[in-house]
Formats: C-alpha cells, sequence, structure tokens
C-alpha cells in the first residue's frame, strides 16, 4: 500500500534512529505532533543479537533472533505506549521490518530479551524457526551460500546477504511467521512498515505475506479498512539485474538515486549545477512520484554503508544539507522521509569509516535519553536534524503546499535557483560563489513574510528576515553566499 496514512494535513516523516521508546512518545508529544510530521520510522522493534565484538553496534538490530518486543529501545510496554501516544499526537508509527533473515551464520547465544539461538544450527526456538525455514544448496545455488553475482536475481534472493541466515518466504510457515509479527503490531496501532533488505526477498513472497496482514486499527484511529503502509528497501541504481519497479505492486520503494543525485549537484560534482533540477524525479529517470520514497541520507550511506558513495550529503555538511532538505521539502515529488541521527567521531582510514559501527549514545550499552536543551536542540550525542528550524519548517512548508504544483522556476543557468508551489510558497537557494541579487516571481499575494529559514513568525512578527512581495507578485531577493543559510523560503502560513 503506497498511502502512508497520515493524520489529515502532514505529509512527511522522520527516522528517529536508535531512539528509545519512551523518548519518541515524548518527541511526538512536545514536538512532532505540534511541528506537522505526519509519522516516525522507528528502528527494529523486534529482539535482536546482542553483538559485543564490536561493542553493540547500531548493526546488531539488524540480526533478529525472535519476535519479541525487547530491544535497546525498549520493552513491548514501552512500544504500546509510545504508538498510543503517537497517534493521539496526530503522529503514525512505521517499523522498520527485518524479514528478509535471522542473524549472522555463525553467531549464538541469548538475544536481547534472553531468548536463546544459535545460528549454526539454524535454531531460532524463540520464534520457533529451524533448518527448513531457511534457504539452503537446493534454493542458493553458489557454493560458499553468499550472494556472489548481483546480476543473478535467484543469488539475490536465496543466497546470504553479508553472511546472514536467509529466510525462506516461499514456505507457507515462514510467511504466516512474518505475518504473525507484523500483524502483532498492526494490532497495537502502528501505520505500516518500511521493509529492510525487500531487494533480498521475491516480490510474489512479498506480497503472499503482505495479502495476509489485517487492516490497520480503528481502535487507534485508522480508518476503516485501511491497509498498512509498506515502503520497501530496494537499492537499484540502476545497474543490476533487479529493479525497484518490480516491488511497486505492494507498495513504495524507496528512490536511492533521490540523494545520491542531490549530493553530487550540491557539491557541485561533475559539473553539476542547481539549474539543472528543473525537471527533478521523474524527468531524471528516477520512480514514479507516487511509488516511490524520497531521502537525502539514511541510516546506512551516512555511514558509508548502503548505496549512495562519498557526496551523500549529512548533519557533518550541514549548510549544503540543509540546502538539500529544503529542495526536498519544496519539490512535488514522492513520500518524503527526513533523517535523525546521533553523533559519532568517525576514524577514516583510506577512504573508509573505522567507526562506522558505531552504536548510539549509551552507558554500558544501555541508550541514554535524548535530553532537550532549553533552545530546543539535543544533547547527549542526539544530532536531531529534525528539530533544525531549517528542516522542521521546510516539514511544515510542505504541508502548506500540498496540492499545489511547481511554478515560476527561475534559475541563473549555474546554481542559482527559486521556484513556487502554485500561490502557496516560495524558495529560493543561492549556492553560488557569490550573491544571488533578482526579481523574482513568487506567485503569492502581495505582502510581507516571514523568511522560514532564518526565523520563525511569532504573532505577528519575524524572528528572521521579513520579505516583501509587491503588488506584482515578485520579491526583490538579495542573498548573500557568505550567510549561514544562503537561501529564502515563504509560505501562506507565515504572512505576516
Ligand atoms: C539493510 N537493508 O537492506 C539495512 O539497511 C542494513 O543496515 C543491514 O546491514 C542489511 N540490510 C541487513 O539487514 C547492516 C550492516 C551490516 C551488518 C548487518 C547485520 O550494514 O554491516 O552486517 O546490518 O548486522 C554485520 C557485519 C558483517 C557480517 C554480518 C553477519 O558488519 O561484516 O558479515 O553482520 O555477521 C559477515
Ligand atoms: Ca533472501
Amino acid at each position: 500500500q503506497w498511502d502512508p496514512n497520515f493524520s489529515t494535513g502532514r505529509h512527511s516523516m522522520v527516522h528517529l534512529f536508535e531512539w528509545k521508546w519512551v523518548d519518541i512518545a515524548l518527541e511526538c508529544e512536545r514536538f512532532l505532533g505540534p511541528n506537522g510530521f505526519g509519522g516516525v520510522q522507528v528502528s527494529p522493534p523486534n529482539e535482536n543479537a546482542i553483538i559485543t565484538s564490536p561493542f553493540r553496534p547500531w548493526w546488531e538490530r539488524y540480526q533478529p533472533v525472535s519476535y519479541h518486543l525487547v530491544t535497546r529501545s525498549g520493552n513491548e510496554s514501552e512500544f504500546t505506549d509510545m504508538v498510543r501516544r503517537c497517534n493521539a499526537a496526530g503522529v503514525r508509527i512505521y517499523v522498520d521490518a527485518i524479514i528478509n533473515h535471522m542473524t549472522g551464520n555463525s553467531v549464538q547465544g541469548a538475544g536481547t530479551d534472553g531468548s536463546s539461538f544459535d545460528a549454526s544450527a539454524k535454531s531460532y526456538p524463540a520464534v520457533p524457526y529451524g533448518p527448513t525455514d531457511f534457504n539452503d544448496a537446493t534454493t542458493c545455488p553458489t557454493q560458499s551460500g553468499s550472494i556472489e553475482d548481483y546480476q543473478d536475481p535467484i543469488q539475490v534472493r536465496n543466497c546470504q546477504l553479508s553472511g546472514l541466515l536467509d529466510l525462506n518466504q516461499g514456505k507457507d510457515y515462514v510467511r504466516q511467521k512474518l505475518a504473525d509479527y507484523l500483524n502483532k503490531l498492526i494490532g497495537l496501532g502502528v501505520a505500516g512498515f518500511r521493509i529492510d533488505a525487500s531487494k533480498h526477498m521475491w516480490p510474489a513472497d512479498m506480497k503472499a505475506i503482505l495479502d495476509k496482514l489485517d487492516n490497520l486499527s480503528v481502535q487507534h484511529g485508522f480508518t476503516a479498512n485501511a491497509r498498512p503502509f509498506v515502503v520497501q528497501e530496494v537499492i537499484d541504481l540502476g545497474n543490476e539485474a533487479i529493479t525497484g519497479s518490480e516491488y511497486f505492486g505492494n507498495g513504495r520503494v524507496t528512490e536511492f538515486r533521490y540523494g545520491m543525485n542531490l549530493g553530487e549537484v550540491f557539491r557541485k560534482v561533475n559539473n553539476q549545477k542547481l539549474s539543472f533540477i528543473k525537471n527533478y524525479g521523474e524527468g531524471w529517470g528516477m520512480y514514479a512520484g507516487n511509488t516511490s520514497l524520497a531521502f537525502i541520507d539514511n541510516h546506512d550511506n551516512q555511514r558509508g554503508h548502503g548505496a549512495g558513495g562519498a557526496n551523500i550529503l549529512t548533519f557533518r555538511v550541514a549548510k549544503l544539507y540543509k540546502m538539500a532538505q529544503a529542495f526536498m521539502l519544496a519539490w512535488p515529488y514522492a513520500l518524503t522521509r527526513v533523517m535523525s541521527s546521533y553523533y559519532w567521531d568517525q576514524n577514516m582510514e583510506g577512504g573508509s569509516d573505522k567507526n562506522d559501527w558505531i552504536g548510539p549514545p549509551n552507558q554500558d550499552g544501555n541508550t541514554l535519553p535524548v535530553t532537550i536543551f532549553p533552545n530546543g536542540t539535543c544533547g547527549n550525542g542526539w544530532m536531531c536534524e529534525h528539530r533544525w528550524r531549517q528542516i522542521s519548517n521546510m516539514v511544515k512548508f510542505r504541508n502548506v503546499v500540498e496540492g499545489t504544483t511547481m511554478t515560476n522556476w527561475w534559475d541563473n543557468t549555474e546554481n542559482q535557483i527559486a521556484f513556487s508551489r502554485g500561490n502557496k510558497g516560495f524558495l529560493a537557494i543561492n549556492n553560488e560563489d557569490r550573491a544571488l541579487s533578482a526579481t523574482i516571481a513568487t506567485g503569492l499575494p502581495a505582502g510581507q513574510y516571514c523568511d522560514v529559514i532564518s526565523g520563525n513568525k511569532e504573532g505577528s512578527s519575524c524572528t528572521g528576515k521579513t520579505i516583501t512581495v509587491s503588488a506584482d507578485g515578485s520579491v526583490n531577493l538579495s542573498i548573500s553566499n557568505t550567510e549561514e543559510d544562503p537561501m529564502v523560503a515563504i509560505h501562506a502560513d507565515a504572512k505576516l
């Protein structure tokens, strides 16, 4: 299903990577609800392997042991409470569902809920799964049992991804266990799923699992017969045998080219220019907007995992990052997801980060709470990009301009652009090494507006720049390239 089931007037989600359920519940109530966010993608809630070497990496959560809802993010009652409170605040919860595989193929011990498992015996008694529930030499054609050739769809679907024990979703028993897990979450009030490693499962097997899912819970405020939202994580940069379009029938698909190409444009790699993104999205060969999910970075490619390479923009290049986020949130393409990260010290050696495994801020493996300073920023190592004024105000911008088309495109043929969203909003970005100075049509009614990049509208005044739209709808803009944020955004709800 392609519709995220947002409550009225909301149009973006945020990934609160590795946050605890108690903190997400608070964030829904104190920030996300009031600021117009539609939903939260949460880290995998099911029991995972405890990895101690390296010490409690973020990626241990991508190694399931059972479907008990106990992880370092919290237990089942905390999860239940979070979903209820977020729904009450108008914010939906989407679960990162790890259904392609279980743990690495040689790990054993106890998971985060104490359940024992032994990967070498293909044994997960807390589900239970046994040896016949996994792909093996009869289904995976490689000697090693691992994926060796991404041009062979059979290997990609039936062999092990990074040595992770690969479930056989062709079996009805496995399908039913997976559907039971997802249905349990639906019963608790979640609105849908990000389905991890979808490329590594057959689209028809995924459909068989999704067909077993219940409608969303009316009790939790969803409309009758609403179906769970699905976004399938498929890394498809256009050079492999498997394409994302094979999965459109099941739900949305992650569009990895969106953040990768936009990173190149804002970094001006290969002579890319902002003026080129006039037809960004389908015009650039990306998926149709109504079947895709757009994002600037995700939990993998912000640390060199997954796909996208070195040009991906992250919080570490904040000036460019905020411009790219503003563009994405103002641009009428796809469903948008904002990333919210934690900080870690990088240790670059030969182009890769030796610290790419580091887990969330913690004390002895217990995740630290997200503290909030009086100025609204976060402490304890949590970056909270979603709280950056330039980003959260553009989430609001997207809500305000929903339903309008892009009009009044303007560029200087290089790296200065501007465009309107009907008569509801206007964005201008200067990524040049010199000032932007021009008179540009905004499509907006004449009047004074608060620039929501440099400030907020508070009552009838603006804490940032005031922008004057003249009687003919144009604005006389000057944006220095040396500004902290060389861009301006105004919209109907920021009229003074
Ligand atoms: C994903 N999408 O398809 C996730 O977005 C990505 O974060 C997951 O990989 C991956 N699929 C599997 O769910 C991460 C991480 C890997 C890590 C796995 C499993 O990027 O590096 O692999 O989670 O924890 C780790 C080790 C790897 C080892 C594997 C199995 O890094 O060296 O392979 O465990 O023991 C032998
Ligand atoms: Ca598989």
